[in-house]
This record gives structure tokens, sequence and C-alpha cells, in this order.
């Protein structure tokens, strides 16, 4: 593909400029690259200076990105596009001690590993508040991670009945409720039933996870049974369209095996559209069936609460605009994207305008809900927006992104991408007021515009100024696998704490005095407390019994910034890590004999090395 772009460029910008940008380009980039990613010199410094952030500076937003199935969540700053943290989730991190301590090894339970895709910041009033962000995994699972200190402080799931998380975790515009739906069908109740069964036994999930607006605690809390479709993305309807939700599906034929072919019979498949204050009432009333412990409404007989609007072959992505007057829907396989009206939709209901049912779920008449098909280009997945009804449309067959106008349907500007893009986000992108500004293309492929790092590339996440008519490139920036979405946010909306406060500290193990650190026996039961403290920990030994079960409660007593403490206990794969004002436990079998050093992994002090101890296993 490289090769391919680089004579096109050839062809397009003539022999002339390349012989006078080769004068100014290193061996180890060639000329027709850097034409390619910048244009003309003054275009390049130009670019660098609108994502320059000088030594010092802060970045303007921050972004958060899905960290695919490495299980994480990626933090960077944009401009600068510099990876400032790493939020680990659904996968143990060493080097925060995720996983390896009782209350996060309690949280990822059984799995080590997730896949997660759609991060979705809490809102209010359909605006960014950053007070949480949320995050799906396919195994059923939903995360909230806390933004006053960046940590996951929730794992919900994996959830009864849904099977394979995928549209989700899109929140509401008050973050009332968080989505999640099955990718992969299954028999509901979960039992094994044969495949060739599958058109008529098994079901698709809908589900509403209810958010406390004080705590942000998630409760799953009904679930919709579907048709066997494979449900893929979704957005929250707001303003206009308050109170909905949206959710694409692929596979409306309901077939199995090779699905590439199957599954794509049909022209088109179905967004599917929720009424949740319906869905939330009729449970209210006391409505639907228990099933594996969760209430599932059937449509069938709790008429009103979903319908289906008819998408172009196998949507993918689905976007509601600021106003929330449309649903941008996307097929993958056509050239063009769908808006489809709200009001129009509502008249469709009331009016009875259906072409059909599936499984006894209302099928819309397309004619009758959609405002426009925009002629995008190929491959249309997903929609942001800006300010005055900018849209902005990835295109992976085309490998570019569309600019296009909201009411009038124009499209204006197309950027290409290095390669094949996937979701793109846009500053503030997906509220009611976004801001504009920056726009981040999250492509799936980067071969050629990086230093070799052998078969396992990273992924291209490219920024682009979109502040005037045409959008610019202005960096290219690598990122870990895999940026499905990801969500940019005013970085002053985000208020963090550096420390614990010592006052806000209520672990029962917590010793905030060296006088206070020391061992208890229980039986075989053995607390050791320990406290950690520039350049000691106290006690700097201890000793157990073999077979003893042994709990290590380490309480970091710093109320400094930055004052982090380890604690690595060797062969016994312990690794945690207590920031200032924390208090960690970790709970093990004493099953080897002799002695062990422990020693702090964090780099603390002048005196960090001699931080160290010993436990003693007689
Ligand atoms: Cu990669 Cu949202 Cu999972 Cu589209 S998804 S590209
Ligand atoms: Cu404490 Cu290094």
């Amino acid at each position: 593909m490289t090769r391919f772009i680089r004579s096109a460029w050839i062809g397009v910008a003539g022999v002339v400029l390349l012989a006078a940008l080769a004068t100014q380009c290193t061996p180890s980039q060639p000329a027709s690259r850097r034409a390619a990613g910048g244009g003309a010199q003054s275009d390049v410094a130009l670019a660098a200076q609108k994502t320059y952030v000088a030594p010092g500076d802060l970045d303007t937003y921050y972004m958060f990105a899905s960290g695919g199935h490495s299980g994480q969540v990626y933090v960077y700053g944009v401009p600068s596009m510099r990876h400032l943290a790493t939020i680990p989730v659904f996968t143990p991190y060493p080097a925060t001690g995720y996983g390896f301590d009782d209350d996060s090894k309690k949280m990822l339970g059984d799995l080590a590993w997730g896949d997660v895709h759609h991060p979705a910041l809490s809102e209010t009033k359909g605006d960014y508040d950053g007070r949480w962000l949320f995050i799906n995994e396919m195994n059923g699972r939903l995360a909230r991670i806390d933004l006053r200190d960046f940590k996951t402080k929730q794992i919900l799931g994996p959830v009864p009945n849904l099977h394979g998380n995928h549209a989700s975790s899109f929140v509401t515009p008050n973050t009332e409720y968080a989505m999640m739906a099955t990718r992969f069908s299954v028999p509901v109740p979960r039992r094994p039933i044969s495949v060739d069964k599958y058109a008529t036994d098994y079901k698709g999930i809908i589900a509403g996870v209810k958010i406390d607006p004080k705590s942000g605690e998630m409760a799953l809390a009904w679930q919709i049974l579907m048709p066997p479709f494979d449900y893929d993305l979704g957005d929250a309807g707001k303003l206009a369209s308050d109170g909905w939700m949206f959710l694409t599906s692929y596979n409306s034929e309901r077939a199995t095996g090779k699905l590439e072919v199957t599954a794509s019979q049909r022209d088109r498949d179905y967004i599917a559209a929720v009424d949740w204050r319906a869905a939330e009432k009729a449970v209210n009333e006391g409505k639907g069936e228990v099933i594996d412990g969760v209430k599932v409404l059937d449509p069938k007989k709790v008429p009103g609460v979903v319908y289906l609007m008819p998408c172009g072959k196998s949507p993918h992505g689905v976007d509601v605009s600021p106003d929330g007057k449309w649903i941008i829907g996307s097929g993958k396989l056509q050239g063009v994207t769908t808006a489809f009206n709200f009001e129009k939709i509502q008249t469709a209901i009331r009016n009875k305008d259906f072409t059909g049912d599936e499984d006894g779920i209302p099928v819309l008449k397309y004619e009758s809900i959609k405002d426009a098909e925009v002629p995008v280009g190929l491959g249309p997945l997903h929609t942001q927006f800006g300010p005055d009804g900018w849209a902005y449309t990835s295109l992976f067959v085309d490998s570019a992104i569309a600019k296009w106008k909201l009411g009038t349907w124009e499209v204006v500007d197309k950027a290409p991408m290095s390669y094949s893009i996937g979701h793109l986000s846009a500053a503030e992108g997906d509220t009611v007021s976004p801001d504009g500004n920056y726009l981040v293309g999250l492509n799936k492929l980067s071969h050629g515009r990086h230093l070799s790092v052998g078969p396992s590339q990273p992924e291209s996440s490219q920024l682009l100024d979109i502040t005037e008519e045409k959008m610019k490139l202005l960096y290219d920036a690598f990122t870990e696998p895999e940026p499905h979405y990801a969500q940019i946010i005013k970085a002053d909306k985000i208020k963090t704490i550096e420390v614990y406060p010592k006052d806000e500290n209520k672990h029962p193990l917590a010793v905030w005095d060296v006088k206070d650190a020391g061992v208890t026996r229980n039986g075989k039961k053995v607390t050791v407390k320990l406290v950690a403290v520039r350049s000691t920990f106290t006690p700097s030994s201890f000793e157990v019994n073999a077979g003893d079960e042994v709990t290590v409660a380490i309480t970091n007593i710093e109320q400094t910034t930055d004052e982090l403490h380890g604690f690595g206990l060797l062969d016994y794969n312990i690794n945690i890590v207590i920031d200032p004002g924390e208090t960690k436990t970790v709970t093990f079998t004493a099953k080897k004999n002799g002695v062990f050093a422990y020693y702090c992994t964090n780099f603390c002090s002048a005196l960090h090395q001699e931080m160290q101890g010993y436990m003693v296993v007689k």
C-alpha cells in the first residue's frame, strides 16, 4: 500500500517538488513519504508548531483510548499525542501492581484478559463532566474508572445471558445508563443447543446498566430479548432524542458458518431503537421474566420498548448528531451513510408505518424515516461531530475521513489516512457541544511510517487540525493495540488528586505510626502491618511458619506528590505499588521455606536502594 501511495503521489505532485524536498530530507525519511505526510516544508513547520507542547507546558485535552485486547486504557495528551498513563482495567499490570493486591485481584476474578472497545466519559446534560470513564469488554463486563485518581473502581460482570459485549459502553446524557449488547447470540437461558438451531433458539440481548448518580456504582437493571443478530455499536439519543438508545446489528440473516458470505445476503440489516424509559417503566411495573437472575423483557409481550430501523448492509457505527435530531448509521459495505430523522422515526411509530416484524419487533419503513444518504465514500464506519453542523465519517475501504455537513448533506473534504481508519475521535465530538479543533484518526495499519519493530507493529493514530475548511494532517502517533474508540475531553474538566488524604484512609489495617506496625497471629492466620516511608519498611523483617496464611498490609504514609513505594516479594509472585496515603493488602500462603527479600520497586529517594527487608518462612 505504501508503494502504491508513493507512486500515486509522485504522479500528482510531479518530480520537481520531490527534487526540492529531497534536499531537506534525511536518508531515513524518503522524500515521497515526507511529502505525503505534510506537503511543503512550511506546512511541516506549521504542523510542528501546532502539536508542539514546550517542556513544562501542558496539553489542552486528554484523550482516553481503548487498549483493545491489552485490556487497558491509554491516556494521551492532545495535541502533543504524548502517552501520559496506562490505566489497567481488565488485565494485571505490574507497573502499578494492579492485579496483585487483594482488592484488584478480586475485581479481576478468573479472567486474565479483556478486550476493551468503547470508552464512555460520564455526562451531565450531554456534556462530559469529567467524573468517570466507563469501558466495555468482550467477556460481558463493564468497568468504571474514577477520574479523580485514574483508577479502576468497579468491574461489573460477566453478566448473564449476554455474550460478547461489543455494543457497549455508551452512556445516556445524564449518565443514567450504560449499555451492553450481545455480539455473539447464544441460547437464553444459557444451555448447550447445537448451532443448527441458531436461527430459532439463539437470542441476542440488549441490557441497561443503571449508574448511581452519586457514586457511579453500576448495577444491571434490565435486559431485552432480541432476535439472534450480532449487535455491534451503539449511541444514546440526546436533546431531541433523549430517552432512546440506538444499536446497530449485522447478520439479520440469522446465519452461521462463513459469516462473511452468509451474513451479507440481505441489502439491509437493522439499527435497534430502544425506548429506555419505557423499558425502565415496564420493569418497575413488574413486567418481564427473571432469567438467570435478571429481569428480561420480551418485546412480544411488552410492546413499545424496541423498534427496528433498516440500515445499509452490515452496519457498524451509529452516531447521534449533537442536537439529537439525526441518527447516522453506516453500512460498512456501502458508499453512503444514512441520516435518519428522529422526528420521522417517532411519526412512523405513531402511524404504525411498519413493513413487518422480526420476532414481534416492528420494522420501520426505511423510506419513511431517512432524510438522506450521504455519499461519503467507501466503507463508512464511524461518525464524529464538530461545531456548526460538521460531521466527520471514517472510511475504512477508502482509508480516509470525509467531512460533510448535517442538513445540506454536502461532502466538502476528504483527508487520506495511513492506513485503514477504524474509529475516529474529535474533541468532545460525541457530546451536545463538540469543540472542533482536533480530530484523531485511529488507524488499523501503520506499516512503513515508523522504525520497524518486527512483525508486531503498533497502530497509527493521526492527529488532524479541523479548525479550517480543509482538514490538515499534523502528526503521526503510534499507539499500542488497539485503539478502537477514544474520547477527547478538555483537560480543565478533570480534577485529579495526587495524594490520598490521610483522613480519607478508612482501611481497617492502615497504620500511620511505625509504633503500630508489626506482626499479629491468630492460629494459622498472620497479619503483617507494614509502614512504607522514605526510605524504610517497618518492620524490616518478619517471621512466619510454613503453611501460614499471611496478609501483608502496607500503608504508604507519605503525603507528598509522586512519592510511591512498591513492595516486591521475591519468589512469591508478589508485586504491589502503594500510592501516597494508600493502604493495600496482599494475602498468600507461605508455601516455600526459606528467606525471601522484599524491596521497594519504585525509585523513591537517594536511599531507595536501601528500602528492603526479609520474610523468614520457618
Ligand atoms: Cu473496532 Cu468500535 Cu470494536 Cu469500529 S470497533 S473500528
Ligand atoms: Cu520506596 Cu523506593
